[in-house]
């Protein structure tokens, strides 16, 4: 069922959802009346979206307790596990304020700050992924940022997911406030009686969220709006079709939007790999969502060579491409576009989903041309640092004043000649 097409018919754009206009009123009414109302719009909206009446919108400490009582020891020590290598992966991306002093004695340098307030956005429903808490969480954590909050919308009982509660508290989080949708995001952005106003808002969400976020971008700054799960596959005649056939349908099964590809240049693999995704595919609990991504947005494309399969993959920039092909070293030095890269047979992309420790929050779209995955960086600033001597400045400021006077700005040349006019050069 997956259509083989040539490599020019392929592109992992789809069409970003902008919102119906009435979606987008709905969400701007949310965000008008959390603004004015705070906490009582919220239990407001989480009445009429959620179902549910909450006396407290902040989760307790025994209802994380209970969450520890309801799910397996296994999974816990998975996402320790799991967390572990995270936090290990991203401690290498911290980065150091740093200074330079120049002869003259000018010192000039970068300041490097973490942001203080930070919201995870955790979606409820069948989209909770516990390693998406880790994957938003923790780069957050390692770059400093002192306070952490999570919104999660509850479910019509008013709790909140147990494996959603263990994972926040394995990255550490100890504030999680039971509200979804645009409303959350209208909290974080604006603060409310239980819900601090933060710098940055991160984690994925619906179309109400989606459109949210971009409405409050400026006044806070907001992650990228992801897009559904890609993967490009590049394979050679040495790949294992069932291997192949299986990537391909790890990321396909997340989304009926989702794409999975596979560019080879070997006739035989690829007719293997189509028959065997119909094999996989009826086997998988999501076999359905699997099937229409398949359908819809699967290919199998044919290149002359790898040269080509590279190419094309750079083209395409997809969130996930695997090189599975008999020496894939030799190929990394040609990809430019890709938000993580996977060498080898035995580097399936569901390892990075979990456990490798680089960040499963990447770019989509097409946008891994500019984008970078989620990581420390997203999470710090910076400010510039300047301190010049007096003899420094006498060298400089003549520069200052005919630059400032060629824009007409003698006010800014004036600030230079207080401190350095004739009577300024007199006391030398
Ligand atoms: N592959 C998804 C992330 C994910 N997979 C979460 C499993 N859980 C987006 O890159
Ligand atoms: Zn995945």
């Amino acid at each position: 069922m997956i259509a083989i097409v040539q490599p020019e018919a392929l592109s992992t754009r789809r069409e970003k959802e902008a919102g119906t206009p009435a979606q987008q009123r709905s969400v701007s009414e949310i965000i008008a009346s959390v603004r004015s109302e705070g906490d009582a719009a919220l239990r407001r909206w989480t009445s009429r979206f959620d179902r549910a009446e909450l006396s407290s919108l902040d989760v307790a400490a025994e209802e994380i307790e209970e969450a520890y009582r309801q799910v397996s020891p296994g999974f816990i020590q998975s996402l320790q596990h799991a967390a572990r290598r995270i936090r290990r992966y991203h401690e290498q991306q911290r980065r150091q304020s740093w200074m330079e002093t120049e002869e003259d004695g000018t010192i000039l340098g970068q300041l490097i700050r973490p942001l203080e307030t930070v919201g995870v956005y955790v979606p409820g429903g069948r989209a909770a992924y516990p390693s998406s808490v880790l994957m938003n969480v923790l780069p957050a954590a390692v770059a400093g940022v002192s306070r952490i909050v999570i919104t999660t919308p509850p479910q019509s009982d008013g709790k909140v997911h147990p494996s959603t509660l263990v994972a926040a508290r394995e990255a550490g989080v100890k504030r999680i406030v039971k509200v979804g949708g645009a409303q959350a995001i209208a909290a974080l952005a604006y603060g409310t009686e239980s819900v601090p106003r933060v710098d940055k808002i991160v984690g994925p969400g619906n179309i109400y969220v989606a459109l949210a976020k971009r409405w409050v971008y400026g006044r806070v700054d907001i992650d990228m709006i992801a897009g559904p799960s890609e993967i490009v596959v590049v394979a050679d005649r040495t790949a294992d079709h069932r291997y192949v056939a299986a990537d391909l349908l790890s990321q396909a099964e997340h989304d009926p939007m989702a794409s999975a590809v596979l560019i080879t240049p070997s006739r035989s693999l690829a007719e293997k790999t189509a028959r065997e995704i119909e094999v996989q595919c009826r086997r998988l609990e999501r076999a359905e969502i699997a099937a229409q991504s398949i359908r819809e947005h699967g290919a199998i494309t044919l290149v002359r060579d790898l040269e080509e399969a590279v190419e094309t993959a750079n083209r395409l920039a997809p969130e996930h491409l695997e090189l599975i092909v008999e020496k894939p070293w030799n190929w990394v030095g040609r990809v430019k576009n890709a938000g993580a890269l996977f060498l080898g047979p035995y580097s399936p992309e569901p390892v990075g989903d979990y456990v490798a420790g680089p960040n499963h929050v990447l770019p989509t779209n097409g946008t891994a041309r500019f984008f970078s995955p989620l990581g420390v960086d997203d999470f710090i600033k910076k400010t510039s640092l300047i301190s010049y001597s007096r003899q420094a400045l006498i060298q400089d400021g003549n520069h200052v004043i005919t630059l400032a006077e060629a824009e007409g700005l003698t006010g800014h040349a004036a600030s230079i000649r207080a401190r350095l006019g004739e009577e300024g050069k007199k006391d030398e």
